[in-house]
Formats: C-alpha cells, structure tokens, sequence
C-alpha cells in the first residue's frame, strides 16, 4: 500500500469558520422572500439525498455529463504533457474525475480540492489504489473563496475541472466572478473544463427537481430538519411542502419549501412569522444555451474554446482556455 497523500490546507478555507450557518439563517428567514443559502444542503443526510437523487430517473444531469465525459475524455486529455497538474474544483468524491484519469493518470498530478477533509481522504485512498503511479496533492479549501494556490503550482499548466453544473447555484453575475477568480488562480496557461446544464423544455427541468419518488422534497425539507437540529428551531417539517418551479425570465428553476398555513417559529432564538402560501426560497439552478455560457465565460476573462453535449443536448462540457 502506498502513503497516503499529504493534505494541504490552504489559509483561504480558514475563512470557512467565519461562513456561520446560524447567521445564514438569521439572516435569510428576515428578508420578504424568505432565502436559505443551499450549500447548507449538504449535511451527512442531505449529502445521501442528493447522492440518490443523481440515481433518479428525472435526474438526468449526472448521467448525461458523465456519458458526455466518457465520450470526449479523450479529447479533453489529449493536451496533458506530463506534470501538468489537473485540479478538481470541489472534487468530492473525485466519482467523474476517473473517466479522465482512467487515461491520464500516468502523467498528471492530481489535486482534488474540497471544504471536506473526510471527503478527500476517502477519495485519495481509493484513487491511490486504482492508479499506483498517480501523484495525488490533496487540498482542503473552499473553491469559492480561493486566493492563491500553493507556490509548489506557480510553474505548473493546471487544468481546472469544475464539473456537476454547480455552477448553475450562482446568478450569473456572481458566476462571472467565479470564473474569473479560478482564471486568476489556475494562472498562465490554465484551462477550464465545466460541466453546464442546457436550457430545455421547463417540463423536463421541472421534473429533474420534482420527483415522483419525492426525494428531491425530502433533500429541500431536511434544511428545515438540519436547523432544527442545529439551531435549535421548531420547524414542523410536516408543515411545509416542496415546490419547484422554472422561472423563464431568469432562466433558472427555483426550489421553494412552501407553507400552507400562518405560523411562528424559533431558530437561533428568535422568532421568525409565515403567513399562509409564504415560501422560504432554499435553491436556484441556472440554465444557459451553449452560445450564453460562452458569453458569460467570456466576461470572465476566458475564450470559449471546444464544447461537448449530448445527442439530446441536455448538457454541456465547456473548454475554457
Ligand atoms: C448540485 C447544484 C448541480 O442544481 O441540479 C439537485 C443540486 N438540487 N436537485 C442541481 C440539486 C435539487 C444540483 N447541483
């Protein structure tokens, strides 16, 4: 068995401390929409949730990019000279990275960088047993709030992998500043491959986040669950009711936790009123055309170069360089 990977830990994700759910809270449920950031989805339960969902047969973002990824992995990797470094944005599980490790891991140094260190040691010792002669440089941080990468990276060419449409959580503005803070940090001669959700028939999106099964609902009511459990709230889960919805003019569908009932709760020690039909809004996921995550990338600083979809051209895998 091979060491496993030193972790690094960046002092950007120190700032993950100051990023307090409670004042989340407090701060969402005071506003006339009432909001809840999502990134608070992913506790142990919600992570699960969200891991079933990606199995659900409305659901197809997942499976449509990984199919895509299968597809053109050649073509993504066939640039890599070796020591170029790929660094996965929010790796996770590090699930979608083996399709192109599968043809690369002989040459690249993989840096898979994530908020979780439970994440990204389970990840580093499956990968370090699937590919011996891989070179793993794990990094605990958080990707939105990056400053700089370790100086070991200054003289590398780092390809950036950013896939799952996560960025399809941030209104366009703030994606632009995503980007363009990841151009910065991936530096000169740094590459981009995201994965992004098309826009398509609103039936099919709404379905994707609306499931027959309801497990998309159980993954939007557990954040009433997980701050009950945290921050002390009363949230009646049973009181409340999934919605989704697509919002044309936006281009994004929402998710809603909706009430049909007036009611007062605590969480955080304060009060917090509903009226009857009011909603928390938990979720947005961005939808662009091909030709709009181009223009967006573009404010950011990167030319659109390659793109990949589907035969239904459901989602899309963009090269930025
Ligand atoms: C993980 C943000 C890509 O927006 O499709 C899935 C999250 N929310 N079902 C998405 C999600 C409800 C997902 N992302």
């Amino acid at each position: 068995m091979r060491h496993m990977p030193t972790l690094e830990r960046l002092p950007a994700s120190d700032t993950t401390i100051s990023d307090d759910f409670g004042l989340s809270v407090i701060e969402g449920l005071s506003q006339t929409q009432k909001t809840l950031p999502c990134r608070y989805f992913y506790d142990a339960r919600g992570s699960s949730l969200f891991e079933e969902i990606t199995h659900l047969p409305e659901y197809y973002p997942t499976r449509t990019e990984i199919g895509i990824l299968q597809t053109c992995a050649s073509e993504i990797v066939e640039g890599f000279s070796g020591g170029d470094v790929l660094l996965e944005f929010g790796s996770g599980s590090s699930v979608k990275t083996e399709i192109l490790l599968d043809r690369v891991s002989d040459r690249v140094v993989y840096v898979p960088l994530d908020v979780s260190e439970a994440a990204l040691a389970d990840a580093a010792a499956r990968l370090v047993e699937r590919y011996p002669a891989l070179e793993i440089r794990p990094i605990v941080a958080d990707f939105s709030k990056l400053v700089a990468l370790p100086d070991e990276f200054s003289n590398s060419r780092i390809t950036g992998f950013f896939p799952g449409s996560t960025i399809g959580n941030l209104a366009p503005k703030e994606a632009v500043g995503l980007l363009s803070n990841f151009r910065k940090v991936l530096g000169q001669g740094g590459r981009l491959i995201i994965g992004v959700d098309l826009k398509k028939d609103p039936r099919v999106l709404i379905r994707a986040y609306n499931d027959a099964a309801g497990v998309t609902a159980d993954f939007n009511l557990n954040l009433l669950v997980r701050i009950n459990r945290e921050l002390g709230g009363t949230f009646d889960p049973e009181a409340f009711h999934h919605k989704a919805l697509y919002n044309p003019r936006a281009g994004r569908i929402e998710m809603h936790l909706v009430t049909d009932r007036a009611q007062d709760i605590m969480a955080c020690g304060r009060p917090f009123h509903f009226s009857p039909g009011e909603s928390i809004h938990t979720e947005n996921s961005y939808k662009y055309t091909v030709p709009e995550f181009r223009d967006l990338a573009e404010k950011a600083g990167w030319k659109a170069s390659r793109v990949w979809t589907d035969a239904n051209k459901q989602f899309s895998v963009h090269e930025l360089i």
